[in-house]
């Protein structure tokens, strides 16, 4: 049935799921370019960042970063992400000892391969991690693999790494445009995160954020973006 030809919602389904208008801010074209080319020039500043500051940072701008991520569309809209916000000094550290445990067999123990570690070597990382003790906040997003309700009874979730991917990326956005920084992380493996921090069985670790400000005289790699033309293609 095309929702073109009849009415949306149609009266059935309005009866049991209950719509309301949609709200949308009409712009000119002119004004549409201009503010897709100043976003784009926003994003363009951001960097991942590996030194950070240990300055302090409020919990309400993480609060609202996670609030903000937590509006991104997801399968059947049931939101399959648990975000874990730390600042906690001894939860931190245990998490940096952890990391660099298995991120010692990664680079010391070969478990990349030489293919792996040649594409990293313009990153100049290893297996120290001292930004996870340094950082003011580390955030961990978990994937929930499925939903359990109150009642204990289990319900699948669709879709669930297309949607943490999705927050993921508004998260890190959200942050940058807060004036933070930070390091998209995946210590590899990373199930040492769900007994850590006392996750449940439905949660697996999806990536980790260390967050903060970078630190004094901090540099990055000098590499490039992909200009536009190796990444669109326009059918029109
Ligand atoms: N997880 C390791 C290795 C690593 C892998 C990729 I792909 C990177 O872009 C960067 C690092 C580490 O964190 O060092």
């Amino acid at each position: 049935m095309s929702l073109y030809e009849y009415p949306y919602p149609s009266p059935e389904l309005a009866a049991t799921h209950p719509f309301i208008p949609h709200v949308h801010e009409a712009l000119d074209a002119d004004e549409m370019e201009r503010r897709a080319r100043d976003f784009h020039e926003h994003l363009e500043s951001r960097r991942s960042v590996r030194m950070f500051a240990p300055d302090p940072i409020p919990r309400a701008v993480i609060e609202h970063a996670i609030a903000a991520a937590s509006t991104a569309p997801s399968g059947a809209h049931k939101q399959p992400w648990t975000f874990v916000a730390i600042s906690d000094p001894a939860t931190k550290r245990e998490i940096r000892l952890a990391a660099e445990e298995e991120e010692r067999v990664n680079y010391l123990d070969n478990r990349m391969n030489e293919e792996w570690q040649e594409a990293l070597a313009p990153l100049g990382t290893d297996h120290h991690k001292e930004f996870l003790e340094i950082a003011p906040w580390i955030v961990v997003l978990f994937e929930q693999r499925y939903e359990v309700r109150a009642d204990g009874e289990r319900r699948k979730n669709y879709y669930v790494k297309e949607s943490c991917g999705i927050a993921a990326g508004m998260f890190i956005t959200a942050l940058h445009t807060a004036g933070l920084v930070t390091l998209t992380h995946t210590p590899s493996p990373m199930a040492f995160l769900t007994k850590l921090l006392g996750r449940p069985e439905n949660e697996r670790p999806f990536v980790m954020f260390p967050i903060g400000l970078p630190l004094d005289g901090t540099q990055v790699p000098d590499i490039a973006r992909k200009p536009l033309d190796d990444v669109l293609v326009v059918i029109d």
